[in-house]
């Protein structure tokens, strides 16, 4: 941690003991302690070296993004089941020529790639690849993971992490090495959403399931999580949902997320995220990038937080209308942490909408933001644009309490930011109880 350079800051762990700022010093210092923070990405898609080709990086990847395919079917002529038949190259280059080249990237995803490559010193406005290639090549996996994590200033990354996807679970069984940046979750939705399918994996790893969701189906979906549990230790478990998502709900799914995932949740200590709102595949032709968004009842939580009171949920909602409500039950049930400004979400003028929004209803109590990072450069300017976007909001809001009299010093700030990119996610996933996971070190 950086010390303040205030001459008062020699006990920095006693705030009353800085200097008070002036207004017109608040926006700086909110700037340099946003930079010096060391964030906790609580929720991304990326893995570490020793993972392999899981792991997603490099220009290829970059282009060929599900947000920037949304984009580049909107600017060209190609239909879905031509550009699927291209090779990764062939796709990246047409992404290149049809939003880089021959319209100017202006959009929250497509600037992203335009700040990478500057990022790495590569040419933005060539009309072809072959640098960025060539640099991206010759990279050492392991070195280049380090150093991204360092220019985006992220500490952690926490990964997701799903047991029903072969590949992954073969490289989990493989007990593969542990970096201790990357801590795993345990993602299910596979598991708990599309339950008629699973159950048969299930089956052939020895667990005595049905399609029925029996008593003793249940009891052994409790000991498949418990075993990769133990085989992850995970910092949460997690779970995405529609907008229709219930809250009870007596279908298999239902019994299975209440008398399976739950308790275990409960029993090992961990929180659950929940990420509310997400309407798969309502364009299957185009793949990831078809699924949309729909405003769900969060009646749901209201239920989950009151019957559950020690259960944690960390929750991030897709919906726009959704956000208002969700900071009304955070008010509600303090085991409820909401998280992130979520894919459709993560543009400028939304996530600083939310989250003056959320500052103004929770003061410090929430998790700003998240990466979603599928590919890892995405760090940096996911990250970059994060604080570019928060600095004014968080000034803004030191400033009115200075304007209301309470005095605002480099400590305070520091504590607050802290709060909100680190203590709050250390802080919901600590455990409070006896339990056989531990995290690695
Ligand atoms: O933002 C995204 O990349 C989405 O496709 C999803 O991954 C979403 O974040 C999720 O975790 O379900
Ligand atoms: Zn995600």
């Amino acid at each position: 941690m950086q010390l303040s350079l205030e001459p008062v800051a020699l006990k920095p762990s006693n705030p009353c003991s800085s200097t008070g700022l002036k207004d017109e010093q608040i926006e700086p210092a909110v700037r340099d302690i946003l930079a010096d923070t060391q964030i906790i990405d609580v929720h991304t898609h990326l893995y570490p070296a020793s993972f392999g080709h899981l792991g997603l990086w490099g220009i290829d990847e970059l282009l060929t993004y599900h947000y920037l395919e949304a984009e580049f079917f909107r600017s060209s002529e190609m239909t879905p089941e031509q550009y699927w038949s291209l090779s990764k190259l062939q796709q990246a280059d047409a992404i290149w020529k049809v939003l880089f080249v021959e319209n100017c990237p202006l959009s929250e995803a497509t600037r992203g790639v335009v700040a990478v490559l500057t990022a790495f010193g590569l040419p933005t406005g060539s009309d072809g690849l072959a640098d960025a290639r060539a640099f991206f090549q010759a990279r050492d996996a392991e070195v280049h993971i380090r150093e991204v994590l360092h220019m985006a200033g992220v500490e952690t990354v926490v990964m997701t992490n799903d047991p029903l996807d072969e590949e992954e679970a073969a490289v989990w069984m493989s007990n593969v090495h542990r970096d201790r940046q990357f801590r795993a979750v345990l993602r299910l939705d596979r598991l708990v959403r599309e339950w008629s399918q699973p159950w048969d994996r299930l089956a052939s790893q020895g667990y005595e399931v049905d399609d029925q969701g029996s008593t003793h189906c249940i009891k052994e979906i409790r000991r498949f999580l418990e075993d990769w549990c133990e085989t992850m230790q995970p910092v949460y478990m997690a779970l995405s949902l529609p907008d229709s998502f219930k809250f009870p709900d007596e279908s298999v799914r239902g019994r299975i997320f209440r008398e399976a995932v739950v308790p275990l949740c409960r029993e090992f200590d961990l929180p659950l995220s929940l990420m509310i709102g997400v309407r798969r595949q309502v364009n299957p032709k185009i793949r990831l990038a078809g699924d949309a968004v729909g405003r769900a009842d969060l009646r749901v939580l209201e239920n989950l937080c009151r019957e559950f009171p020690d259960n944690r949920f960390m929750v991030s909602v897709l919906s726009r209308e959704n956000q208002h409500e969700l900071c009304v039950y955070a008010r509600k049930f303090n085991n409820l942490t909401p998280f992130g400004c979520w894919w459709f979400l993560n543009n400028p003028s939304i996530v600083e909408e939310i989250t003056r929004e959320r500052i103004e209803m929770l003061g410090a109590s929430f998790i700003p933001q998240h990466s979603d990072a599928r590919i890892l450069e995405q760090l940096i300017y996911k990250w970059r644009n994060t604080r570019r976007t928060l600095t004014p909001i968080l000034s803004h809001t030191f400033r009115l309490a200075l304007a209301d009299g309470y005095p605002v010093t480099r400590e305070r700030i520091r504590r607050e930011v802290e709060r909100l990119f680190r203590s709050n996610f250390e802080q919901c996933t600590r455990k409070r109880q006896e339990s056989s996971l531990e995290y690695p070190v």
